[in-house]
């Protein structure tokens, strides 16, 4: 089976679109677009003789406006799969509904919790214990579609959010790699009532306790 064609959609640092790029996924990267012009990321991706796009949202003087560029950018390249990685601007009904089912995102938080932005700071100010990381196939509702993997991570005492957010980061380098083999190698399966199958080994039965439990 030929290798199917993914688009990775950043807005800054880029690293988990290098994390994708470093896991030797049966895939070919048609292409990395960025909607801001300085985004570290792209020159990762140039660095690598990546095709690259830059779609403005500033050039745009609505969202609409700008998701349809966006689409056409991404159509340029005839995507089968869209992985947005570190993507900031939130996407207009009908762009979420033309790549429905092959639109994924990561999320750093272990969804339903925190939701929208600044989600290390607020798993902080609430208190938990554990937090982590999402992918999820991309709805209309932000940060609400179907979950396909999480990662946990404990939450320790003397956390500042950078030290969260990088304890959280090192997960997600690994779980959207793996989200991504899954999709490209037709194990990931979506209901129309938006239930995830996937075909690979059950969980281990063992529970992340944060802080541990003494015996
Ligand atoms: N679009 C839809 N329709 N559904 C989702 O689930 C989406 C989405 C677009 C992006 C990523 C998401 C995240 O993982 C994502 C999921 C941006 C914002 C945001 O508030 C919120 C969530 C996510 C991405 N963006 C501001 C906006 O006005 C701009 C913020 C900025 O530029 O710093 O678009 O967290
Ligand atoms: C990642 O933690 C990603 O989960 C998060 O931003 C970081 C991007 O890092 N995404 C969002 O907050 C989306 N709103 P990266 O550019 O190095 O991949």
């Amino acid at each position: 089976m030929a290798d199917k064609n993914v688009v990775i959609l950043i807005s800054g640092r880029g690293s988990n679109m290098e994390a994708l790029l470093e896991a030797n996924l049966p895939a070919r990267v048609a292409a990395v677009i960025s909607n801001e012009p300085g985004a570290r990321g792209l020159d990762a991706a140039r660095r690598r003789n990546l095709p690259t796009a830059v779609v403005d949202h500033r050039a745009f003087g609505n969202r609409a406006a700008f998701d349809a560029a966006l689409a056409n950018e991404i159509d340029r390249h005839s995507a089968h799969l869209v992985l947005l990685a570190g993507f900031m601007r939130i996407l207009t009904a009908a762009f979420v509904r033309a790549y429905e089912g092959r639109l994924l995102n990561i999320h750093p938080s272990l969804l339903p919790a925190f939701p929208g932005l600044d989600t290390h700071r607020r798993a902080l100010q609430a208190g938990v214990r554990i937090h982590g990381c999402t992918v999820h196939f991309v709805t209309v509702e932000l940060d609400h579609g179907p979950i396909i993997i999480q990662a946990a991570v404990p939450v320790l005492p003397d956390d500042t959010e950078d030290a969260l957010a990088a304890r959280v980061l090192n997960e997600e380098h690994r779980i959207y790699p793996q989200a991504v083999r899954w999709f490209c190698e037709g194990r990931l399966s979506l209901t129309p009532d938006g239930r995830v199958g996937i075909a690979c080994a059950p969980a281990p039965m063992h529970a992340l306790i944060s802080p541990p439990a003494e015996t």
